[in-house]
């Protein structure tokens, strides 16, 4: 048996976009996700997140879900734009209303609310302004963290400043497949230092406003391999890590750039920022999913790219390379080289091409055994001190895969767009089991 310690939270994770709907409901305004999907081309077949899994509505189901599940923590994320239509100036009081109504029916039910204040849905108004190349973003993010945990700080003890803030600056502003579309190496760099930075206005905001919330925030850590031995693409496998890792783990936790990207972002770091974007954290969240492997290649961007996964290899629906090691190397790595951090796997989890059968179930196997493959890596860390405190695992629901739109199904529960009916698969079925029992049996791994 696989077991964890008796306080290890076990949660789930979803996004504001990703699930909510109700796009232009009770006085929400436009963010950068509604008009790159309503842009045609952006997004397979050019779905969009207008109605999603319709959460906004159907949040009493949702929550019951999870109740039933026995989670004992849900992170969400808030949508700016519900909250403040333009971003900043008068709050939308219908918009809060929403969040006040899901904190307290989760904390009804036993759930802790964990709530992160960026999930990638950025208002458009402030994208007008130069969104996250602009540094007057970083006020501007601190402002809008400091209402929300004010608004709900009463009832929410944990808080997360960003989610992935890497994805944000190479899938939204260097390779401009996510919004707001940009291809831009300085828009990258901006985005990268001006998110580290707001992240750390908001930390200390926040310490400041109360000393008793848990703070954190999710950085997306996927381990950099080289695809051979040599020197180039031992070379660029660094110089990925650096980008896409360290960028963001280094500065937060070590105090500094990293020797290999600190020229680049020179022009955007002032006087006293890399202090300021060195705060205590109560805990790192890390999304973890695979691991990417590097080539150097001269004719790439920076020249790097991706290599294609190992022929024998298993991929996931979204050609990820199933690859569990990763999850027991960075959280090491996060032990012996970042002090040990609290860390809570904020998001892990696969998608596959998941059907209804005959019977109407969903019987999806590959999931559990992803699932357990990664809980026994990240259990194997534990065992040699690694400081892990808990599991959220992506996604409660099937839901809104950004330019993959509906097709990529991560949820743990089924979701029929149609309809928007919810089913329970077999993943759900396990995961509570594990819940309840506090491990599992390695059975499935063999299969
Ligand atoms: O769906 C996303 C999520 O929004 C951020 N992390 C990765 C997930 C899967 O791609």
């Amino acid at each position: 048996m696989i077991r964890f310690p008796q306080d290890f939270i076990w949660g789930a994770s979803t996004a504001s976009y990703q699930i909510e709907g109700a796009w232009q409901e009770d006085g929400k305004g436009p963010s950068i996700w509604d008009n790159f999907c309503h842009t045609a081309g952006k997004i397979a077949d050019n779905h969009n997140g207008d109605e999603a899994c319709d959460h906004y509505h159907r949040y009493p189901e949702d929550v019951a879900l999870m109740r039933d599940l026995g989670l004992d923590a849900y992170r969400f994320s808030t949508a700016w734009t519900r909250l403040f239509p333009q971003g900043r100036g008068q709050p939308n009081s219908k918009g809060c209303d929403f969040y006040d109504r899901l904190i307290d029916s989760l904390l009804d039910v036993g759930i802790q609310p964990w709530l992160c204040f960026y999930h990638w849905d950025l208002p458009q108004a402030l994208q007008d302004k130069g969104g996250w190349t602009a540094r007057d973003i970083v006020y501007w993010f601190a402002d809008y963290a400091g209402y929300v945990a004010e608004q709900y700080g009463d009832r929410v003890e944990h808080f997360l400043m960003l989610n992935e803030p890497g994805s944000v600056a190479f899938l939204g502003h260097l390779l401009g497949q996510h919004a707001p579309g940009l291809s831009d190496i300085n828009a990258f760099l901006a985005a990268t230092h001006h998110q580290n930075l707001a992240q750390g206005l908001a930390l200390k905001l926040l310490r400041e406003l109360n000393a008793d919330w848990q703070l954190g925030t999710a950085l997306n850590l996927q381990p950099a391999h080289a695809v051979s031995e040599s020197e180039e693409d031992q070379q660029a496998a660094k110089l990925f890590d650096t980008f896409a890792n360290r960028n963001f783990l280094d500065p937060l936790l070590l105090g500094g750039y990293p020797a290999l990207s600190q020229g680049l972002l020179e022009p955007y770091v002032k006087n006293d920022d890399i202090a300021a974007i060195k705060q205590p954290l109560n805990f790192l969240g890390l999304n973890l999913y695979t691991r990417f492997l590097i080539q150097a290649n001269s004719s790439s961007l920076m020249g790097i790219s991706q290599a294609p996964p190992p022929a024998d290899a298993e991929l996931t629906d979204m050609g990820w390379e199933v690859y569990p090691a990763a999850m027991y190397e960075q959280l090491m790595n996060l032990k012996e080289k970042y002090g040990n951090p609290a860390v809570y796997i904020t998001e892990n989890g696969a998608a596959f091409a998941d059907a209804l059968n005959h019977r109407g179930q969903v019987n999806d196997t590959r999931r559990i055994r992803y699932l357990e493959s990664h809980l026994a890596a990240t259990q194997k860390a534990l065992a040699q001190g690694a400081n892990v405190k808990g599991y959220f695992v992506w996604s409660l629901l099937d839901n809104f895969e950004w330019a993959e739109g509906y097709h990529k199904r991560f949820g743990l529960v089924y979701v029929d767009y149609a309809d928007k009916q919810r089913i329970p698969k077999a993943s759900y079925t396990w995961f509570n089991k594990l819940i309840c029992k506090g491990g599992f049996t390695l059975s499935q791994l063999d299969s």
